[in-house]
């Protein structure tokens, strides 16, 4: 009986090591794995909200430029980070070695300002956010909590520790910061109209950063991104709703899909291509503001018009408002509905961006048009279901 207990254990340690060699790729450290006198000659960023869609797509970025890289996440699990891995999987080996994540949350000052002491980062990037527009009008204190004052804790803890104001910081600002603006294509002078805690929360980290760059003359600058999306963008925003659903419909997993406002007009571009932009923004002789966008705009109907080209249908229209549906061309089947359940209480209709400055400046500009953007996601969640 003992030694059926003995070999229970070490089973139980061998699959525990298994496993950890499979969702941590055995490649990634974690804070305690670092040893303080390792010399780094390369780069240093810090990276905040690293396991959402832009950190995946800055990570691989800054890995392939030889940074070492510090990643904040609130839970370093495996379920969490199995996409920030999977992504960098083709990495060389020794780069990724760069990489390290550590657990921690960007409301909790001490965590923050020790973190920045501790490792005394070139760079560091802002992308952690409660980033949920629709969720923000459900939990308005707790998106003005992490989006607001963890940006002005990062600030605060830079001034405090960074005497010398060598680090750079991005700040991912959004222009749902322009809301109801009346001006058409937004740029870096167009005034500020939010519409939603979310969009109130990052006018005032926007603002923050800009007061602290003014003020202590540090190096910090404001990314004003437009929508930009791919096969890892999470899975409560519009264009991933409609690939995955329309993925399912394919495979006979789902029958219809149900949407709120079609006539919302955006400025879609592919996180890919933005990421560059947050890099090339910290490697300028002088911190600015920039806007990131496409400066073509497309609206949800049209998103969901073009997914469905996808797998070969054609979509026409029958009804208005909340009785309008989308219906097979072919077969006459309805297979887009209208939920005024995720309508928002209120809504930003129409936004366009000039991405004039960044591509004088930056000399940025995106490289992956609309079209092939609905396709790759198409595609992504098409294997998923495989
Ligand atoms: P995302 O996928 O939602 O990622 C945000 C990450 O922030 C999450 O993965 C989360 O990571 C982390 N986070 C949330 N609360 C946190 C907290 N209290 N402390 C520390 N980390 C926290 O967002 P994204 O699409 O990559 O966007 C990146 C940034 O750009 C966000 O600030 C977003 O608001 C902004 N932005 C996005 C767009 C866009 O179209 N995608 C446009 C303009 C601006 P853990 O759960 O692992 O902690
Ligand atoms: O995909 P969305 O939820 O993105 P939204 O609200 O534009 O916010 C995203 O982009 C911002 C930049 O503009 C970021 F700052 C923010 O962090 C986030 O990444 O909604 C896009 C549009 C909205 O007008 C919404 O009302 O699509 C409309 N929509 C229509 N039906 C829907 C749905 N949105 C969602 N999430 N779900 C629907 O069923």
């Amino acid at each position: 009986m003992k030694s059926f207990y003995r070999d229970c254990i070490w089973l139980i340690i061998l699959m525990s090591l298994f496993v950890n060699k499979i969702y941590c790729n055995d490649l990634i450290k974690v804070d305690k794995d670092i040893d303080q006198n390792e010399i780094c000659d390369s780069k240093i960023a810090v990276v905040f909200g690293i396991t959402g869609q832009d950190g995946c797509y800055l990570t691989k970025l800054l890995l392939n430029k030889g940074y070492k890289i510090y990643g904040i996440t609130r839970k370093a699990t495996a379920s969490n980070t199995q996409k920030l891995f999977e992504f960098i999987k083709d990495v060389d080996i020794e780069l990724k070695e760069n990489l390290i994540l550590l657990n921690g949350d960007i409301t909790d000052h001490s965590f923050v300002s020790e973190t920045i002491r501790k490792y005394m980062p070139d760079e560091i990037y802002n992308l952690a956010a409660q980033s949920s527009v629709k969720t923000s009008f459900e939990e308005p204190l707790h998106t003005l909590m992490v989006d607001a004052v963890g940006t002005l804790n990062i600030l605060v803890s830079m001034h405090s520790v960074d005497q010398e104001k060598k680090i750079r910081f991005y700040q991912a600002s959004t222009c749902e910061v322009f809301g109801k603006t009346k001006k058409f294509p937004q740029d870096e002078l167009t005034p500020f109209y939010p519409r939603s805690p979310y969009g109130v929360a990052k006018a005032c980290a926007y603002w923050s950063t800009i007061n602290y760059r003014e003020a202590y003359n540090m190096y910090a600058c404001n990314g004003i991104l437009f929508n930009h999306e791919s096969p890892f963008r999470g899975e409560e925003f519009v264009t991933r709703i409609i690939t995955k659903s329309v993925s399912k419909i394919k495979k006979g997993e789902a029958k219809y899909l149900s949407l709120g406002n079609l006539n919302a007009k955006r400025d879609w571009g592919f996180a890919g291509d933005y990421v560059e932009a947050m890099w090339l923004m910290l490697q300028q002789d002088k911190p600015e503001d920039y806007v990131i966008a496409t400066g073509e705009v497309h609206s949800v109907r049209e998103f969901v018009e073009l997914a469905f080209n996808e797998i070969g249908i054609d979509i026409i229209w029958r009804g208005h408002g909340v009785n309008e549906v989308g219906i097979d061309k072919k077969t006459g089947q309805k297979l887009i509905y209208v939920d005024p359940k995720y309508f928002r209480p209120t809504e930003v209709d129409f936004l366009i961006g000039d991405p004039s400055k960044a591509k004088n400046q930056l000399k940025w500009k995106p490289r992956v048009s609309f079209k092939e953007l609905v396709k790759m996601m198409i595609k992504n969640d098409i294997n998923l279901l495989k």
